[in-house]
C-alpha cells in the first residue's frame, strides 16, 4: 500500500457536473447504470482516470457509442482519448450481499443501504471518487415492491411507477451539487415516524424516520432531537434547512455512528432507537448529539464540503463543536464540558502519544478510514473552540457568515475557514494556524511567585510539545490560557497590568512568557486553563489546600471539577507508588472531606456532583505514566473507591434513598438525580449493604438507566447478585441485539480473573455476531480496550485473543479491525515482558497474507 501526501494535492483533470444513476437491486447481482456529464478541466488531459473497487464492468459508452479504448487497473479504470466534454455511460454489476466491508452498497438485515464516506462510492461504480468533484445527482431505484416498499435516495422524490414483474421504481433528484461521499440509497420495508418542521422563512419540511418494523415506539426521541436541532441551528447560527424532506434511516449493520448524506441520513440504530425500557439516559444523550451532529453537517460538510480528505477536520471539528454547543445549550454546559474534556484527556491524549499521532489536518494517509479519529474530531473541535474563545461569539458568528458567503456550494480547506475567521474579526490567527499542522499534546508548565513588597503576582508560562513520529521539530503555539485569581475569601481579583485591565484569557504565544499582575494585596490562589481553554496538559505544583479551596470557591463549575480531578490525580499517583513499594493505601481526611463537601452541597446540580465523584478511569490514569503498571493502577482505583465508600457511606445512603424518584422522565432534572443516585449506588456497592441495594434496584427498576446502573455495580464490585441478574437480562433481551450490547459490554469489562474465558464463551451467545460492528465493539473492544488488567494478563492470553479476532476481521471488515487494534499500538508504554508479547502479535499480523491497508498502516507505524 502507498501513502498519499497532503502536499501532493492537484485539482482534478476532469470534473463531473451531472450524474444520472439507475440501480436495479438484487441481493447478489445489482446492476448499476451511471451516466455522467464529464468536462475536461486541464487542456492537456486526454485520459480519464476513475476510481473503482470490487466492481464487475459490463460496458462503457461515450456519447452513446460503445467505447473500447480503456483499461482496468488495480482500483481504477483508465478511459483513453476522451473528448473535452462528453456523456459517459458505465454499467457495472455489484454483489451487495457479499459486501461485509459495509462500504458502498450492502445489505443490513433485510434492507439495502449505502455508506460512501470516505471512499465507498467507488464500490458502486467507477467514478471521480474525490470530494472536490461536485455533481447534481438523479437516482432511479428499482426493486421488488413487496420486499422493498420504500426506495430512497438523496434530494426530492420526483417520480415513481410500477413494473409488471412485481417490481417498482422511484426516482430522486438532488438539486444541490455534491461529492460522491454524500450519495445514499436505501431500499427496504420499515415503520415510519413522520412529522413536519416549518423553517424560519416558512419552508415546510417533511421529517421521516425509518426504523425496523415494530420499533416505532423507539423513534420519538430521535424526532424530538431532530426538531430541536433544526430550531437551534436557526437560532444560534442563523442556518435553515434547504430541502422539502429530511429522512433518517436506522440500520443495524453500520461501521460508524451515522452518516450525513444529503437529505437521507443513514444511522447506526444505536443512535436512533430508544425508549425508557431499552435505553439509558446516556443513550438518550448520545441520540440527541448524533442527530444534531448529522443535521448540522447539512451546512458544515454538505453545503461547504472538503477539498480533499486531509481537510476532514474542516467539517468534522466544526460540526463536533456545533453539536457540543447544541447539547450544552439544551442541557448542562458544565457536565457536557466535563465529558468532552474526559475524552480529550483520556483517549485523545493517548492517540497523540501513540504511533498514529497526527495533526488535526494530517499530512500523510494510507487508509483514509484510519483518520476518522479523536484527533480530527474532538481535538479539531477544541481548535474551533479556541478560535471561539479568542474571537468571542459575535466575531465567531461573523466569521461563519463570511465563510458561507465565500464557500457555499464549494469544496474548501481548513485555511479557508481560518481566513474567514481572521478577516471577519480582524484578529490575527497567524500563529494559531500551527494547531492545524502540529501533532501532539503541548505541556504547559506554570510557575507563580507572589512579590509581596510590590504587591504583584508573577505567572511564568512555558510551553513544550514533545516530538511525535514523523514530526521532530515543534514550534510554540498560540494558546488561549484562561485564568482567574482569588483572594482568601474566595473573591475574584481584577487582573491589571501596567494600570490597565486585562482579559482573563491570556495569549500565550511564546515558548516562555511572564505575566505580572498588579495591585494584588495578598498571595492569591490561581485557577488556570479554565473551561479547558486549550487542549494541553497543565503542570503546576498545587498544594492540597489550594485545590480544596478551588473545589469550594472557584466561580465556575468546570474549574471546581477540575480542581477535584487534580487532587485525585495527586493521590492516585502517590498511592500507585506506595503499592509498588509494598506500602498500604493512604488518603488524608481533608481530601475525603473536600469531596464530601461537594456531595452535600445542595446548591449544586446533582449531575455535576456525580461528575465530581467520578474517578478518572484506568486508561486515563495509564496516560500519566511513561511505563504503565496496570495492576497497581487497578488496585489503587479499587482502594480509592472503597475508601470513599467507607468514609461517606452514611451520606451516600441518605442521598441514594432521598433521590428515589417516581415515574421515569427524560427531563434534565430527572436524569441528573438518577446520575447522582446511581453514583451513590456505585460506591455503596463496595459496602456491606451493596448486594442488597443493588439486587433491590434491579428488581424494582422500571427503566434501563437504573437497571444498567445496578448491573454495572454488580459487575464492577463482583457482587453475588451478578450472575442471576446477567442470566435474567439475557433471557429477557436475547432477541434484541441493541439492548444485548449493554450486556456484552459488561461481559467485556468483567473484572473476574476468568474474564477472557467468559468472553470466549459469550461469543457463542445467540445474540452475538462478529459481522455486526456494534456487537463486536461491545464485547471485544470493551474487553481489549476497557478491561486493562485482564487484557494485559501476563501470560499474553488477551493479546492472542485480539490477534485471532483481528485476523478474522482483516478480511471481513478491516475498518472495524482497525479500531480494535488500538490497544496494541500502545505497547511501548508497558513493561518489557508485555511489550515483547504485544510486539510478537503485531509481527504476526504484519505477516498476514492480504493484510488490509487499514491494519497495514497501523501495524507498520507501531513496529517502526
Ligand atoms: N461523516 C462521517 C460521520 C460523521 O462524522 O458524521
Ligand atoms: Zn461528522
Amino acid at each position: 500500500p502507498t501513502a498519499k501526501y497532503r502536499s501532493d494535492y492537484q485539482s482534478p483533470d476532469f470534473t463531473i457536473t451531472d450524474i444520472s444513476l439507475e440501480f436495479d437491486l438484487y441481493d447478489t447481482a445489482t446492476k448499476v447504470l451511471a451516466v455522467s456529464k464529464v468536462i475536461r478541466q486541464k487542456d492537456t488531459a486526454t485520459t480519464l482516470e476513475l476510481d473503482g473497487d470490487h466492481l464487475k464492468l459490463v460496458r462503457i459508452e461515450i456519447n452513446g457509442v460503445a467505447w473500447s479504448d480503456f483499461a482496468e487497473g488495480e482500483g481504477k479504470l483508465s478511459v483513453y482519448n476522451v473528448p473535452a466534454e462528453f456523456e459517459l455511460l458505465i454499467e457495472t454489476e455489484i454483489n451487495p450481499e457479499a459486501n461485509t466491508l459495509l462500504e458502498g452498497l450492502y445489505k443490513s438485515g433485510g434492507a439495502f443501504c449505502t455508506q460512501c464516506e470516505a471512499e465507498g462510492f467507488r464500490n458502486i461504480t467507477y467514478y471521480l471518487d474525490r470530494p472536490d468533484v461536485l455533481a447534481r445527482y438523479t437516482t432511479k431505484v428499482i426493486a421488488d415492491k413487496a420486499q422493498y416498499p420504500y426506495l430512497m435516495s438523496n434530494g426530492n422524490r420526483v417520480d415513481s411507477g410500477d413494473l409488471d414483474n412485481g417490481r417498482h421504481w422511484v426516482q430522486w433528484q438532488d438539486p444541490f451539487p455534491k461529492p460522491s461521499y454524500l450519495f445514499a440509497l436505501v431500499a427496504g420495508d420499515f415503520d415510519v415516524l413522520r412529522d413536519k418542521y416549518t423553517t424560519k422563512s416558512g419552508r415546510v419540511v417533511d421529517l421521516e424516520i425509518f426504523v425496523d418494523k415494530g420499533n416505532l415506539d423507539r423513534a420519538e426521541y430521535a424526532m424530538t432531537s431532530l426538531i430541536n436541532s433544526m430550531k437551534w441551528d436557526e437560532e444560534r447560527f442563523g442556518l435553515e434547512y434547504d430541502l422539502d424532506i429530511y429522512m433518517i434511516v436506522a440500520v443495524d449493520f453500520f461501521n460508524m455512528g451515522a452518516m450525513e448524506n444529503k437529505g437521507l441520513n443513514i444511522f447506526n440504530s444505536k443512535y436512533v432507537l430508544a425508549n425508557p425500557n431499552t435505553a439509558t439516559d446516556t443513550d438518550y444523550q448520545g441520540i440527541e448529539s448524533v442527530i444534531g451532529h448529522e443535521y448540522f453537517h447539512n451546512w458544515t460538510g454538505n453545503r461547504v464540503t472538503c477539498r480533499d480528505w486531509f481537510q476532514l477536520s474542516l467539517k468534522e471539528g466544526l460540526t463536533v463543536f456545533r453539536d457540543q454547543e447544541f447539547s450544552s445549550d439544551l442541557g448542562s454546559r458544565p457536565v457536557n464540558r466535563i465529558n468532552n474534556v474526559r475524552i480529550m484527556r483520556g483517549p485523545q491524549f493517548a492517540e497523540d502519544r501513540g504511533p498514529m499521532s497526527h495533526p488535526i489536518r494530517p499530512d500523510k494517509v494510507i487508509e483514509m478510514n484510519n483518520f476518522y479519529t479523536l484527533t480530527v474530531y474532538e481535538k479539531g473541535s477544541e481548535v474551533i473552540r479556541m478560535m471561539h474563545t479568542l474571537l468571542g461569539e459575535e466575531n465567531f458568528q461573523a466569521g461563519m457568515k463570511l465563510y458561507f458567503e465565500r464557500h457555499d456550494g464549494t469544496a474548501a480547506t481548513c485555511d479557508d475557514f481560518v481566513q474567514a475567521m481572521e478577516d471577519a474579526s480582524g484578529i490575527s490567527l497567524e500563529r494559531f494556524r500551527r494547531w492545524y499542522s502540529q501533532a501532539g499534546t503541548p505541556v504547559v508548565t506554570v510557575d507563580t511567585e507572589y512579590l509581596a513588597d510590590v504587591k504583584r503576582y508573577r505567572v511564568t508560562v512555558k510551553q513544550h510539545t514533545a516530538p511525535t513520529p514523523e514530526q521532530e521539530e515543534k514550534l510554540p503555539l498560540h494558546i488561549p490560557f484562561d485564568i482567574e485569581l482569588y483572594n482568601r475569601q474566595g473573591d475574584v481579583l481584577p487582573l491589571q497590568c501596567n494600570g490597565e485591565a486585562m482579559h482573563h484569557v491570556l495569549n500565550v504565544t511564546e515558548a516562555e512568557q511572564v505575566f505580572e499582575f498588579e495591585n494584588i494585596d495578598e498571595q492569591p490562589v490561581i485557577s488556570m486553563l479554565r473551561e479547558f481553554s486549550a487542549p494541553v496538559i497543565l503542570e503546576y505544583d498545587y498544594s492540597d489546600d489550594e485545590l480544596i479551596f478551588l473545589m469550594v470557591h472557584a466561580r465556575n463549575e468546570f474549574a471546581r471539577w477540575d480542581a477535584g480531578q487534580m487532587l485525585l490525580a495527586k493521590y492516585i499517583k502517590r498511592n500507585v507508588e506506595r503499592v509498588r513499594q509494598g506500602e498500604a493505601f493512604e488518603l488524608p481526611e481533608a481530601v475525603i472531606d473536600a469531596f464530601r463537601g461537594v456531595l452535600l452541597d445542595e446548591k449544586l446540580d446533582p449531575a455535576f456532583i456525580a461528575e465530581v465523584l467520578t474517578l478518572p478511569n484506568e486508561n486515563e490514569i495509564a496516560g500519566w505514566y511513561k511505563t504503565v503498571d496496570v495492576d497497581a493502577i487497578h488496585q489503587v482505583v479499587g482502594e480509592l473507591e472503597v475508601a470513599f465508600a467507607k468514609a461517606m457511606e452514611d451520606e451516600f445512603t441518605a442521598i441514594y434513598h432521598a433521590l428515589n424518584q417516581g415515574a421515569y422522565t427524560i427531563e434534565h432534572d430527572a436524569m441528573a438525580k438518577r446520575a447522582l443516585r446511581n453514583t451513590c449506588l456505585a460506591y455503596l456497592g463496595h459496602t456491606g449493604q451493596g448486594n442488597q441495594l443493588v439486587s433491590k434496584q434491579y428488581q424494582v427498576s422500571d427503566n434501563m438507566t437504573d437497571t444498567m446502573a445496578a448491573m454495572a455495580v454488580a459487575n464492577d464490585a463482583e457482587l453475588p447478585c451478578r450472575e442471576a441478574q446477567m442470566t435474567d437480562f439475557s433471557d429477557k433481551w436475547t432477541h434484541d441485539g441493541l439492548v444485548m450490547d449493554k450486556w456484552f459490554i459488561l461481559q467485556g469489562k468483567n473484572p473476574a480473573e476468568n474474564a477472557l474465558e467468559n468472553v470466549r464463551e459469550t461469543m457463542k451467545h445467540p445474540a452475538f455476531d462478529l459481522k455486526n460492528p456494534n456487537r463486536t465493539r461491545s464485547l471485544v473492544a470493551s474487553f481489549c480496550a476497557n478491561n486493562p488488567v485482564r487484557f494485559h494478563a501476563k501470560d499474553g492470553s488477551g493479546y492472542q485473543f485480539l490477534t485471532e479476532i483481528l485476523t478474522t476481521l482483516n478480511t471481513s471488515n478491516p475498518q472495524v479491525a482497525s479500531r480494535l487494534i488500538e490497544p496494541f499500538l500502545k505497547y511501548r508504554q508497558y513493561d518489557e515482558a508485555r511489550q515483547s508479547l504485544m510486539r510478537a502479535e503485531l509481527e504476526k499480523l504484519a505477516k498476514l497474507e492480504n493484510l488490509a491497508k487499514d491494519l497495514y498502516e497501523k501495524v507498520q507505524k507501531a513496529l517502526q
